[in-house]
């Protein structure tokens, strides 16, 4: 977990000021992505015990639950980034993704990068979940993709790799330094869940932009903001301290725990 808590003072002039500037008027958030505040620490002392206290009662590879097609009451609400606008991700929009490819990288044998007909083609996996996010509701809604483990296998996972850390095509947020791109990340054992896939389909139809087109990974046992949508690379690292604040995410950064779990 050290990897975790660790911090460096990366980036830290832009984006703190970006995050007071787009939670303006809600000052508990602002305080707590003061990140040597010390009611932070406290809570992120209490992250890594429920993170330790998940891992070790409800284990490793328990499921999170699958519901009926009947209980899909709703289509699945975006939210966040719903419309990402940089240049890189206009491009693949304007000619229908055919030009999309996944990297994988980082402390891996060989880089590898797929492309949409590619991911395809492998073997899919639907799963009818509930999607929680931190603001208050749920979606129950169909995924359907590929399992993320054998994509890492083809890359060949070093030992010494602990993280993905997933990396978005969208600007969740601008800044006066520029642009803050989405991300997030997990450890390996949520990454080789059998439930992790990464997704193409939604409710039976092609994942619409609003939802993360073309590729968004389902990580089912997190919250929503550990759901990375238009996901274009992921890179396996052994410390998450290089990456924007060193919380291991965007909404981490601000002070949303690392582990996420539900
Ligand atoms: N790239 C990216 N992924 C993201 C977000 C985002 O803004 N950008 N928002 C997160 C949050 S907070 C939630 S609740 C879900 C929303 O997913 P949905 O739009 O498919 O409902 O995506 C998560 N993944
Ligand atoms: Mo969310």
């Amino acid at each position: 977990m050290t990897g975790i808590i660790t911090r460096r003072n990366f980036l830290r002039g832009s984006a703190v000021v970006g995050s007071g500037l787009i939670l303006a008027g809600c000052d508990q958030f602002d305080f707590l992505g003061q990140r040597d505040n010390g009611v932070r620490k406290v809570l992120e002392q209490a992250n890594v015990l429920t993170y330790q206290a998940q891992r070790h009662w409800i284990g490793a590879q328990t499921l999170a639950r699958e519901y009926s097609a009947s209980e899909i009451r709703q289509g699945q609400r975006p939210n966040g980034s719903t419309n990402p606008t940089t240049p890189e991700y206009l491009a693949l929009q304007a000619g229908n993704f055919s030009t999309y490819k996944l990297t994988v990288k980082g402390m891996v044998d060989r880089e590898v990068s797929l492309t949409l007909d590619q991911l395809r083609n492998m073997p899919a996996r639907s799963q009818i979940t509930r999607h929680d996010c931190v603001e208050g509701w749920s979606c129950i809604a169909k995924w359907t993709g590929t399992q993320l483990g054998p994509v890492l296998d083809m890359a060949g996972v070093k030992p010494g790799a602990r993280f993905c850390v997933y990396h978005c095509y969208d600007n969740i947020q601008r800044t006066l330094a520029g642009d803050i791109l989405y991300y997030t990340s997990s450890d390996l054992i949520d990454a080789y869940h059998p439930q992790t896939i990464l997704s193409y389909g939604l409710n039976d139809q092609v994942l619409p932009v609003s939802n993360g087109a073309p590729i968004r990974l389902r990580i089912e046992r997190a919250l929503g903001y550990k759901q990375p949508k238009f996901l274009h690379t992921i890179e396996l690292v052994d410390d998450l301290s290089q990456f924007g604040l060193g919380h291991g995410g965007y909404w981490e950064d601000t002070g949303y725990d690392w582990y996420g779990g539900i």
